[in-house]
C-alpha cells in the first residue's frame, strides 16, 4: 500500500505517518511535509522523485503530474486501467491525506494582501483530494486531523477500510472541497478592486454571497408545533437587519416572534423620527411617530390595544425608563430597540419571560441603507422558488401627483406620506388610516380592498378614535369608486393611492365630487 500525504497543518501527520509505516504503509510526501518526516526518521519518498520533476514555480506545481493523479484516479477493477499504469510507469496511490493551503485563516487576518490571498489558494491540493475522492472504491483520502485516528484504529483491525468508510470520507473530502472553494469565491467577491492597492478594500455586506446562509439556531418549531424549523442568516447579512440582533434577556425567540421581529423592525427603521411599530401576526397594529419613544410607543398603542396585547414592539430610539414603563404595562412578547438605558433594562428585568433585543440601526439613515445592496425576497412555492428583488421603494414628496381639484394642506402631505410608509408594510389589501403621525386604524390582508376600509374605520371604531380629517393610504388602486366612498363616509378628507385603474377618472370624479384631496403615488406595495 502507498500513501501520498501533502499537509500545511502538520497536526497529527507524524504519528499518522508512524503508524502508517508500521503497518507496512510505503510513504511520498511534497517538500515541507517530506522534510518534517524524514526528520522523525520515517522513510519517505519526495514527489519529485516520484514524478522525476522538480516541485516549481515557487510550488505552484508540486504534484500536479500523470504519476500522481493517475495513481490516484485508476480504477483496479479495470485491467486497461491497469496496464495503462503499467505502461507509463505509474504506481498506485491508496491512501491520500491532503490538508489545503490555509485560506480561510489566510483572510481573516487584518491586513491580509490580495497577493497573500492568491498566493493561498491551493490548486494541486484539491485536484488530488477530487480525484481520490471520485475514485473512493480504491483509495481512501483524509482531508482532517479529526478522521486519522479511526482510520488508524481499522486499518490496525483489519489491514484495510471498509467500502463504508472509504465513502464516507470520500464525502467529507467534497463537502471540504465546496466550503473551501466558496471561502475563495466570497473572499473575491467582497473586493473592491482598486488598482494599485496592495491590501484590498473589502465589501462588508458584498452583493454576492453565493446565496450561502448560515445557521444561527434551531428552532423549538415552526409556525405550528408539528412544524420542525431553524433560523440562518445570509452569509453576509446587511447592516442593520434582524440577524444582527443580540437577545438581552427572555425566552428563547420562536419561528412566529422572528417573523413578527423582522416585519416590525423593517417598518420601523423605514422612519427618521421617533417611532414605534407594534405588530401582530406580522402586521402592524399600530405606528405613531412622537417627539420620542414614549410619546411614539402611546400613540401607537392607542390605535388598537386589543391587537397589541402580546404584541412584538419595535421602537427605533434608544428606550429609556419611562417609556419602558408605560410598555411594561401591557403583555409584549418581543421588544426591539437600537439601546436600552440601564433604567430601561431594569424594568425588564422583572419581566424575565421578555425577549428584548437590541439591533443597532443600519448606518446612513433610513432610505440610504439597503440602497446597493442586492436584497432579496424568497418566497417557496411547491418544488420552486420566487425571487424578487426587496420592495425597498421610498416614496419621496416630489413624487406625490395631486389629481383632484381640491390642493392637499402640508399637514395632510405629511400624514400621506406617513400613511404611505405604513401601507407598505401591511398586508394586502391595505387600507390604512392616519392622522398627527398615527395610525388610526388598520386593514389588513382582505381579499377586498373595500372589506379592508370596512374593516379599518371598525378597528378605529372599538379603539375609540374618530376618523373625521384622516388621511388614508391604499396599497394599490381603487378599481372602483366603491372603496373611495367607504373611507370618505369613515371620515377621510385626502386619500393617496397608485392610480393605474382603467376607472381612474370615475376614482378622481368621485373623490372631486365627494369634496376630498387624492394623490397617487405612482407605485404600489403589493405585500403578501
Ligand atoms: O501550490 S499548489 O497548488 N500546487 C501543487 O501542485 C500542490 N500539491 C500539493 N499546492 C499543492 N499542494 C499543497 O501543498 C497541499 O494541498 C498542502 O496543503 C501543501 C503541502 O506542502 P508541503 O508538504 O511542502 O508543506
Amino acid at each position: 500500500m502507498r500513501a501520498l500525504i501533502s499537509v500545511s497543518d502538520k497536526t497529527g501527520i507524524v504519528e499518522l505517518a508512524q503508524a502508517l509505516h508500521g503497518l507496512g504503509v510505503a510513504l511520498i510526501s511534497t517538500g515541507g511535509t517530506a522534510k518534517l518526516l524524514a526528520e522523525k526518521g520515517l522513510p519517505v519518498t519526495e514527489v519529485a522523485d516520484v514524478t522525476g520533476f522538480p516541485e516549481m514555480l515557487d510550488g505552484r506545481v508540486k504534484t500536479l503530474h500523470p504519476k500522481v493523479h493517475g495513481g490516484l484516479l485508476a480504477r483496479r477493477d479495470l485491467p486497461e486501467h491497469m496496464a495503462a499504469l503499467k505502461t507509463h510507469g505509474i504506481d498506485t496511490i491508496d491512501l491520500l491525506i491532503v490538508n489545503l493551503y490555509p485560506f480561510e485563516a489566510t483572510v481573516a487576518k487584518a491586513g491580509c494582501t490580495l497577493e497573500d490571498a492568491i498566493e493561498n489558494i491551493d490548486i494541486g491540493g484539491p485536484a488530488m483530494v477530487r480525484s481520490a475522492a471520485k475514485n473512493w472504491k480504491d483509495v481512501a483520502v483524509l482531508t482532517d486531523a479529526t478522521q486519522y485516528p479511526a482510520v488508524i484504529d481499522e486499518l490496525k483491525a483489519g489491514g484495510q477500510l471498509s467500502d463504508k468508510t472509504r465513502f464516507a470520507l470520500s464525502v467529507a473530502a467534497f463537502n471540504r472541497i465546496s466550503n473551501y472553494d466558496a471561502a475563495i469565491s466570497d473572499y473575491l467577491s467582497s473586493i473592491d478592486f482598486q488598482e494599485g492597492a496592495s491590501v484590498p478594500r473589502r465589501n462588508e455586506y458584498p452583493a454576492q454571497s453565493n446565496g450561502r446562509f448560515v445557521k444561527l439556531q434551531d428552532l423549538r418549531y415552526g409556525e405550528n408545533p408539528h412544524q420542525s424549523a431553524a433560523f440562518y442568516r445570509d452569509l453576509y447579512p446587511a447592516p442593520g437587519s434582524l440577524v444582527t440582533a443580540k437577545q438581552l434577556q427572555g425566552k428563547e425567540l420562536s419561528y412566529n416572534n422572528i417573523a413578527d421581529a423582522d416585519a416590525a423592525w423593517e417598518c420601523v427603521k423605514s422612519f427618521d423620527a421617533p417611532a414605534c411599530v407594534i405588530v401582530k401576526h406580522a402586521n402592524p397594529c399600530g405606528v405613531a411617530v412622537g417627539k420620542d419613544a414614549l410619546e411614539a410607543y402611546s400613540k401607537a398603542f392607542q390605535t388598537d390595544p386589543t391587537s397589541a396585547f402580546g404584541g412584538i414592539i419595535a421602537l427605533n430610539r434608544v428606550l429609556d425608563g419611562a417609556a419602558a414603563q408605560a410598555i411594561s404595562k401591557q403583555f409584549v412578547e418581543v421588544l426591539m430597540a437600537p439601546g436600552y438605558t440601564p433604567e430601561a433594562l431594569e424594568v425588564f428585568k422583572a419581566k424575565a419571560n421578555v425577549r428584548v433585543l437590541e439591533i443597532a440601526l443600519p448606518p446612513g439613515g433610513p432610505t440610504a441603507w439597503d440602497k446597493g445592496l442586492n436584497l432579496s425576497d424568497v418566497k417557496r412555492v411547491g418544488s420552486g422558488l420566487l425571487i424578487q428583488s426587496a420592495d425597498n421603494h421610498v416614496l419621496q414628496r416630489a413624487d406625490l401627483k395631486v389629481v383632484t381639484k381640491l390642493q392637499p394642506t402640508e399637514q395632510q402631505i405629511e400624514d400621506l406620506l406617513f400613511a404611505w410608509k405604513v401601507a407598505k408594510f401591511v398586508k394586502s389589501n391595505a387600507i390604512v388610516f392616519c392622522k398627527d403621525g398615527m395610525t388610526m386604524g388598520v386593514g389588513a390582508g382582505q381579499m377586498s380592498r373595500l372589506d379592508s376600509a370596512r374593516i379599518a374605520s371598525i378597528k378605529a371604531g372599538h379603539a375609540r378614535l374618530t376618523l373625521q380629517g384622516t388621511a388614508v393610504a391604499s396599497d394599490a388602486f381603487f378599481p372602483f369608486r366603491d372603496g373611495l366612498d367607504v373611507v370618505v363616509d369613515a371620515g377621510a378628507t385626502c386619500v393617496i393611492q397608485p392610480g393605474g385603474s382603467m376607472r381612474d377618472q370615475e376614482v378622481i370624479d368621485a373623490a372631486d365630487e365627494r369634496g376630498v384631496v387624492m394623490v397617487y403615488s405612482g407605485v404600489r406595495h403589493f405585500r403578501h
